[in-house]
């Protein structure tokens, strides 16, 4: 049996996080479903609605991630509102939108919410900076990956465990980890 369930819709971030539970000797279950996301500006209150509505209507200990993209010459857009913005613009539209811009500067940001039915959940967050790039590059990763600066790469030209050594997801899964007394190579202690 997994030692801790991950529900989100998103393959490319679960095979990610399998990963870095891997590391520590940990099995990660996924729950292959979407949920509703409140609106807000916040990625933890949208982690925390989602944590315990997926708690309680899975009724097992979960974990959920909201995480996005934030330009601080569009003043933190796409932010909260990610998801929606890859589906409607895509990558071109927002590579439009910073043309002619010199302040590219951008990070990602990760929420992770850890909940048990009937209890308060508990928000871990992680962020990474980079810029975004003049052009689409790189085939691994998924989501905003291929226009996302880490060095001179975008996270989509670094493998999946290079990306795994910096990302927001992983500073914020590590700090949910380290809250839980896990040691880096077995189960729980
Ligand atoms: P959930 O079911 O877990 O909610 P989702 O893909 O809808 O999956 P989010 O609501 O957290 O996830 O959406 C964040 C958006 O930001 C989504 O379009 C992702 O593809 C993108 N994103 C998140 N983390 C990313 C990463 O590490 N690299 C590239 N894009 C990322």
């Amino acid at each position: 049996m997994p030692d801790f369930y991950f529900v989100t819709s998103n393959r490319g971030k679960y095979e990610e996080v399998r990963l870095i539970f891997e590391e520590r000797g940990l099995e990660l279950g996924l729950i292959e479903e979407s949920y509703p996301e409140i609106q807000s500006e916040s990625l933890r209150d949208i982690a925390r609605f989602s944590a315990k509505y997926c708690a309680e209507k899975f009724n097992r200990d979960v974990l959920v991630e909201d995480s996005g993209l934030f330009i601080r010459a569009l003043r933190g857009f796409p932010g909260p509102y990610s998801s929606y913005i890859l589906k409607t613009i895509s990558l071109e539209g927002i590579l439009k939108l910073m043309e002619g811009v010199k302040d590219r500067s951008a990070y990602f940001q990760a929420c992770v919410g850890f909940c048990s039915p009937g209890k308060e959940p508990e928000i871990f967050s992680g962020y990474v900076e980079g810029r975004i790039s003049e052009e689409i590059r790189g085939e691994g990763g998924f989501g905003y990956d291929p226009i996302f600066l880490y060095g001179d790469r975008t996270f989509a030209e670094m493998s999946k465990e290079e990306k795994n050594k910096v990302s927001h997801r992983r500073k914020a899964f590590e700090s949910f980890l380290n809250s839980r007394n896990t040691s880096s190579k077995g189960r729980i202690i």
